[in-house]
């Protein structure tokens, strides 16, 4: 898998004109803690695997103790929250902000041992925390050091907390903040479908496309201001959500063809609504 400095050429018809890009997909897998990002992350490398496109993968989270997968760059190559622990003497809360914002730092070289692949995407798992990735500083600078026409990301709906309106609502709030943060396209998923029964997996995913239907379903659960509601209706932040289990493999060539359309569909990446 390994190459000397082999660029993607990639070439993207936008409305207005062509653009011939020497840059990679960057798939950055976003999510609340446990929501699956790192099982995600495996899942679909072994789908790219069966597809025989070539990838790589990046850890981004220096806390993480166990992975489901081999990462070909590892910031723990560098740091892991452990060692800032013990290097700046803060508890583990404060270990992980500040090892948050040193990711950033080591940007120059995760890119430059990810040069020595010939990866069409490149997979991106983030830390454990969603805000530890999505309200840092890091979030931005990596995002633009990659090229942030390069980057979409999957945001993964936990399952557990989705099952009701009044919790998928407030996943949706998850979601949208990290829509503002990272100005990027996002997937928005139902992770770990095999979790939930096929009837509750139905009800979710018309939630996400029948918003009267979610609005009666929340009044039914809780209070909600109408005007928020409208207000998230209108931004477009409420979407279809695409069911994914990274378990069975279902819905990987989903993600796939949506990343594709993102990026070959002809539609101007600029114009596109996050
Ligand atoms: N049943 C099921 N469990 C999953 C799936 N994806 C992840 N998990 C489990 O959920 C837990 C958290 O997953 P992980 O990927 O580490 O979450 P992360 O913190 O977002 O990276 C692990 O125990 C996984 O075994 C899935 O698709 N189906
Ligand atoms: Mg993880």
């Amino acid at each position: 898998m390994i190459n000397q400095n082999v660029f993607l050429l990639r070439i993207i018809y936008s409305k207005q004109h062509l653009v011939l890009m020497e840059e990679r997909i960057h798939l950055f897998v976003v999510g609340t803690a446990g929501c699956g990002k790192s099982y995600f992350t495996k899942a679909f490398s072994e789908y790219l695997d069966f597809k025989r496109i070539d990838h790589a993968i990046v850890n981004l989270d220096p806390g993480a103790d166990f992975l489901p997968y081999s990462a070909d760059v590892d910031v723990r190559e560098w740091f892991t929250t452990a060692d800032v622990m013990e290097r700046y003497r803060v508890g583990p809360n404060g270990a992980q902000i500040i090892s948050a914002d040193l990711i950033a730092t080591k940007i120059g070289d995760i890119i430059d041992e990810l040069d020595l692949y010939s990866a069409e995407y490149v997979i991106v798992d983030t830390p454990g925390q969603m805000e530890l990735f999505t309200f840092r500083t890091s979030s931005e600078i990596i995002i633009n050091e990659f090229g942030k026409d390069s980057c979409i990301s999957i945001y993964l709906f936990d399952p557990v907390i989705s099952q009701r309106a009044s919790g998928f609502i407030s996943m949706v709030f998850m979601y949208s903040s990290s829509v503002f943060r990272l100005r990027i396209p996002q997937i928005p998923a139902l992770s770990k479908i095999d979790m939930l029964p096929e009837h509750v997996v139905d009800k979710i995913i018309e939630w996400s496309k029948d918003i009267d239907t979610l609005y009666s379903d929340i009044m039914r659960e809780r209070d909600l201001s109408g005007d928020l509601f409208h207000m998230m209706r209108e931004a477009g932040l409420i979407r279809p959500l695409v069911p994914v289990s990274s378990i069975t493999g279902f819905g990987m060539d989903d993600v796939y063809e949506m990343i594709q359309d993102t990026f070959y569909s002809g539609e101007d990446l600029e114009s596109m609504k996050y």
